[in-house]
């Protein structure tokens, strides 16, 4: 009989998701916690690992204390064990918590900022759960050149719980590197701070960001969960992914350069959207809400009407599907491409059509002309001093805007655009 843990990061309580169609107290992240306890039952789990960030933040104090503590107490109830390291944002909530808990099962490892190691026991079965946690928003050098490994017992399982970022040397949220991850005496690293659910090594050891167990924003698509570890002795680790977010967040892609009028655009779309759903439902018992991001492709003479045809799914379309999910739609990007059929006589007339048609041929065969030279420079500098401004600096490099390398891409959308509504202009 081995030792079974569930473990989790990032639930942010006092948070909600963003992007849904109405205001929906069970899409509250406080739920969720309800489901993480319930689930580390169901499962018979013997230990739940919480790494960092499960507080949103330091004023969500009252409304995050009376859910921990009623479901710290089912969870000592039930025999379960608590061991938690705070994050960048309840680096001073979570301590507090935790000293105001008066449950005997609930353990904050490396507070201060210090290195802990605590054992654990249960059935004949050891394992040591070593874990560091934030002493404040930011921390710009990589704990783990801290930890003595010497301290750790070699001959029993050793659990990493830590809140950090991977790769990120110049970082100020705990940067950490793979390497020295991989190189301590630990069987498995639990870590949190990056949303969308990641392992970085399937073994000796098993790193992995857990994600978090809620989607927040369409920026976190994908199934959002907890994992359960079972642990047999040294090495000999298995995982398994539990679903519990009671949102879900996707991205489709749709072409409809077959769409001649707007009741095909219509089939078209919703035909994809249902089929993409439906193909979901296996996977979301549990989910109350399913929010879509599309973006329309292809090229279709039709193109700039898409533009009024695809405002109402984004208005009001709602469709409950066959398991009880809502599916609705946040945004419909159209980067359809209008079809210009005599692109290559019109690049040679001097008109503002002929400019656009010229330096959509050049971006197409690889070539550049003065004025495309001019619009890539343009877009960097615009570039350069969105991503240099206060306002993002905190977004991380995902949040960011893309690398120059896109801006032919850019640059060839808006063309297309421009070339159609400039056309369909002197036809009417
Ligand atoms: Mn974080």
């Amino acid at each position: 009989m081995g030792l079974r843990i569930l473990a989790t990061a990032d639930i942010h309580l006092g948070r909600k998701s963003s992007a849904v169609p109405r205001d929906w107290e069970a899409l509250s992240t406080k739920h969720t916690w309800d489901r993480i306890v319930g689930a580390a039952i169901r499962n018979s789990a013997d230990v739940l690992v919480l790494a960092g960030d499960i507080v949103d933040k330091d004023n969500s104090f009252y409304e995050a204390i009376g859910p921990l503590q009623s479901g710290f107490y089912k969870l000592q109830q039930a025999g379960i064990e608590v061991y938690l390291t705070a994050g960048n944002h309840d680096h001073g909530v979570l301590p507090q918590i935790a000293a105001n808990s008066e449950y005997w099962n609930v353990h904050l490892l490396g507070q201060g900022g210090e290195w802990e190691i605590q054992r654990h026991s249960k059935n004949g079965m050891q394992c040591q759960f070593v874990g560091w946690s934030f002493s404040g928003q930011f921390v710009s050098e990589d704990p783990l050149l801290f930890l003595e490994g010497s301290q750790l017992d070699p001959d029993i399982p050793a659990i990493g719980v830590l809140h950090g970022y991977v790769d990120d040397p110049e970082g100020k949220y705990a940067p950490l590197a793979l390497s020295n991850l991989a190189g301590q005496q630990v069987d498995a690293w639990v870590l949190g701070h990056i949303h969308t659910p990641q392992g970085l090594k399937q073994q000796s050891p098993y790193i992995a960001y857990v994600g978090s167990p809620h989607a927040l924003s369409p920026s976190e698509p994908g199934v959002h969960g907890a994992v359960l570890m079972e642990i047999q002795g040294k090495e000999q680790l298995r995982t398994r992914n539990i679903p519990l977010s009671p949102v879900r967040y996707a991205d489709l892609q749709i072409d409809v350069s077959a769409a001649k009028n707007e009741a095909e655009f219509r089939d078209i779309v919703l035909s994809a959207l249902l089929s993409s759903a439906r193909d979901k439902i296996p996977e979301m018992q549990e989910v109350y809400c399913l929010v879509y991001d599309i973006y329309l492709q292809g090229e279709n003479a039709g193109a700039n009407s898409m533009d009024a045809w695809k405002q109402g799914l984004i208005d009001d379309y709602e469709q409950e599907l066959e398991n009880g999910t809502l599916l609705c739609v946040r945004k419909v990007d159209n980067e359809v491409k209008p079809v210009v059929s005599n692109l290559r006589d019109l690049a040679k007339d001097p008109s503002p059509a002929g400019k656009l048609a010229e330096t959509i041929l050049a971006i197409q065969n690889g070539d550049t002309t003065p004025f495309l030279e001019d619009l890539i420079r343009d877009w960097e500098q615009k570039l350069k001093r969105l991503n240099g401004a206060g306002t993002y600096q905190d977004l991380n490099k995902e949040g960011r805007l893309s690398e120059p390398a896109e801006s032919r891409e850019y640059i060839l959308r808006e063309c297309h655009r421009l070339l159609a509504e400039l056309l369909s202009q002197q036809e009417g």
